[in-house]
């Protein structure tokens, strides 16, 4: 009742997104199943300033050289050029908002690292922006009128990732000129410790089973990434 446009939204689940782009004469994709979307009505605002944008015209991309950067990734056989945000022309629910990634896997090795994590969500997060940035501005390189935001919260229920992305401009094949940018919360825990069964000694229950060490700034944290452009 409070943010009545929080009623303009909607959470996407197994949708399948695509962007392809060029870096330094690489064709680069993302694509596929990603994690649970937040759609919404209208799009995030601008995080940066226009004057944010500008001066990362200046900044100098660190490299891995000699390393290529695309040392580690697929190299696959693409017969389409994809683009697609993974919904329908007409979809009222058209702008990315945030992106939920729950690393939900009961044993530890099947789980992705904090890093790994933050990779993912950066990926996709950077994917989906693309993809929506083709829809509305076309296909050729560009620096974009108004910067496409998305957000994205990884979490494996108690340490909490938060990203917001930034694209100002499809224009990815060269070092030079404007950037897009990403900030960063990493490694934020919701509790100290879960206490699934209670610690029991000489039939005295010595720790009762819950949640030790609450932390409510993380979850402020989360909820102020929910509210985005709500208020
Ligand atoms: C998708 O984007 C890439 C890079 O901009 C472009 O080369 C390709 O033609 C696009 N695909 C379609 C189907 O529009
Ligand atoms: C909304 C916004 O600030 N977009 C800017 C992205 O960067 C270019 C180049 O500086 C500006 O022309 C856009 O206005």
């Amino acid at each position: 009742v409070k943010w009545p446009s929080l009623s303009k939204r909607m959470l996407a689940r197994n949708y399948r997104i695509s962007a392809t782009w060029e870096r330094e004469s690489i064709l680069l994709q993302v694509r596929g199943l990603n994690g649970i979307l937040l759609n919404s009505m209208a799009p995030i605002p601008p995080v940066a300033s226009k004057e944010e944008i500008l001066a990362t015209e200046e900044h100098v991309l660190e490299t891995f050289y000699p390393i290529s950067p695309t040392i580690d990734l697929q190299e696959v056989n693409v017969y389409k050029e994809l683009n697609s945000t993974g919904f329908r022309d007409g979809y009222p629910y058209s702008h990315p908002h945030t992106l939920f990634f729950l690393e939900s896997a009961n044993i530890r090795p099947d789980r992705f690292r904090p890093e790994q994590l933050r990779a993912k969500m950066l990926m996709f997060a950077f994917g989906n922006a693309l993809a929506k940035a083709k829809v509305l501005y076309g296909n050729d390189p560009q620096v974009l009128e108004q910067p496409i935001v998305v957000q994205s919260v990884g979490t494996d229920g108690r340490i909490f990732q938060f990203m917001v992305f930034q694209l100002n401009t499809t224009d990815l094949v060269s070092n030079d000129g404007i950037k897009n940018l990403v900030w960063i919360d990493s490694d934020q825990n919701l509790y100290e410790r879960a206490q699934c069964i209670p610690e029991v000694k000489k039939r005295v229950v010595t720790k009762p089973a819950g949640i030790y060490g609450f932390q409510p700034d993380t979850f402020k944290k989360f909820l102020a990434l929910y509210l985005h452009g709500t208020v």
